[in-house]
């Protein structure tokens, strides 16, 4: 009995250290600013660069969303005063949407895998292994590599028969994003297990390569330290920050046309060099020793709900420029047609967005030669942002299997679902 209550005495100071170590977002809140002009946007997202105590949600044509910290609010709205830009507050405490976030952990079974809450890695591991084990048939574990901190990262493949064209997914790169892991994993499920006939032609007349986590030690950090983490664990020699932006590392255009920055603590570090990252390194190698099977390839992100094809690191329009528009905008009128009408823009990643340089999606066209490539940009557009509740996990997973029937239903329209190999 005693030796019980030492246990629990002990527990309860481990529990009050790691909690103690966690980084809280008291009081932070989320300015949406619109912006005018490049220039205004870049003033932004400068400022964002500048302190610990601002970072940056997104940035786009038109509008900027600044995360603040409350010591810092003063000195924003200062800032933008100067330069007469509007504010606007997206989220008023970005730990109440933290703390909500969590609510559903308590209520729902903690055992069984499902899509009205997040899980850790662990889960994701676990649901990885429990599907393999049921269908072992038509799915096969795709071994990508190990992280800088020594966790695996895993993959798996779904193939119901040989000859098909495939479609890769890389998910949750940015640790932060936890819904795009969240819809992989409902995509996996999906795939194996509907019974809608549109769903089982999209099962089983494509291969299907689908990374849940890729950011594995960034997103085991979000859910033990920092729920805003964005980058990669990896320490960088001679500086006191961590990580680089995973998708800023590909070596495609890499640092080019700041698209990346070379300061270690920004947010969109590209790294010492092209593949400095191990995570990022494993992918591209795996990818590239399977390129000739793959016809479509997909990033997973949040937020903004857009579309973004290639190129993030010029202007210049890709030579299929149209029909990625074309597959892209199949993917957003039918996602428009559901009842929560979700809207999901497109554009060029430069265009749309902003200058991104090493990113996947771009690797996998100009590198690889997969001709349409996407980075998608999930729910919401910012009322939560990375902190999308679970409850509309299943929602957005709806909307998501809707944008893929019409993305490769047009893909195969327009001739790119060809086997390449054989
Ligand atoms: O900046 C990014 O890496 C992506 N946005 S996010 O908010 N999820 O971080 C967009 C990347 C799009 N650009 C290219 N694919 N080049
Ligand atoms: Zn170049
Ligand atoms: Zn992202």
């Amino acid at each position: 009995m005693k030796r019980h209550i030492l246990v629990l005495a002990v527990l309860a100071i481990l529990m009050a250290i790691v909690g103690a170590t966690k980084v809280r977002y008291d009081n932070y809140k989320v300015f949406k600013i619109r912006t005018k002009s490049l220039e205004q946007q870049k003033l932004i997202e400068n400022l964002a660069k500048e302190s610990k105590s601002f970072n940056l949600w997104h940035s786009g044509k038109g509008e900027v969303h600044i995360m603040v910290s409350p010591q810092k609010f003063i000195q924003l709205q200062n800032y933008t005063q100067t330069f007469n830009l509007p504010l606007e507050v997206m989220v008023s405490n970005v730990q109440s949407l933290i703390d909500g976030e969590q609510i559903s952990k308590a209520t729902d079974n903690a055992h069984t895998f499902g899509w009205t809450r997040y899980y850790p890695l662990s889960a994701i591991e676990a649901f990885l292994d429990d599907i393999l084990a049921k269908y072992p048939d038509v799915t096969s574990h795709i071994d990508i590599g190990t992280s800088y901190e020594r966790r695996k990262i895993r993959g798996i493949k779904i193939s119901y028969k040989e000859g098909n064209p495939g479609i890769f997914i890389e998910s949750n790169i940015h640790a932060r994003e936890w819904i795009t892991s969240a819809t992989a994993t409902w995509l996996i499920n999906e795939l194996l297990t509907s019974t809608d006939a549109n769903v089982r032609k999209l099962a089983e007349n494509h291969d299907w390569y689908i990374v849940p986590v890729l950011n594995v030690d960034g997103f085991a950090y979000t859910h033990t330290t920092d729920r805003m983490w964005r980058k990669t664990r990896q320490p960088v020699n001679f500086s006191p920050c961590i990580g680089a932006d995973p998708n800023r590392n590909y070596n495609s255009h890499w640092m080019e046309n700041n698209g990346a920055s070379s300061n270690p603590c920004d947010e969109t570090y590209a790294g010492t060099h092209p593949f400095s990252e191990p995570e990022v390194k494993a992918l591209a190698d795996y990818v590239t020793s399977i390129k000739e099977r793959l016809n479509i390839m997909l990033a997973f992100h949040s937020y903004s709900q857009v579309l973004l094809s290639p190129h993030g690191w010029t202007k210049e329009l890709p030579t299929n420029f149209d029909h990625l528009m074309a597959v892209a905008k199949a993917y957003s009128d039918a996602v428009l047609q559901l009842p929560y009408k979700t809207k999901y823009t497109y554009g060029t990643s430069s265009d749309a967005m902003y200058f991104a340089s090493g990113a996947t999606n771009d690797w996998a066209y100009s590198e690889q030669g997969i001709r349409l490539s996407y980075t998608i940009e999930f729910r919401d557009t910012g009322r939560f942002g990375f902190i999308l509740p679970p409850i509309q996990i299943l929602p957005h997973c709806e909307d998501t299997i809707a944008g893929l029937l019409a993305l490769v239903d047009k893909a195969d329209e327009l001739g790119y679902l060809k086997v390449k190999y054989a």
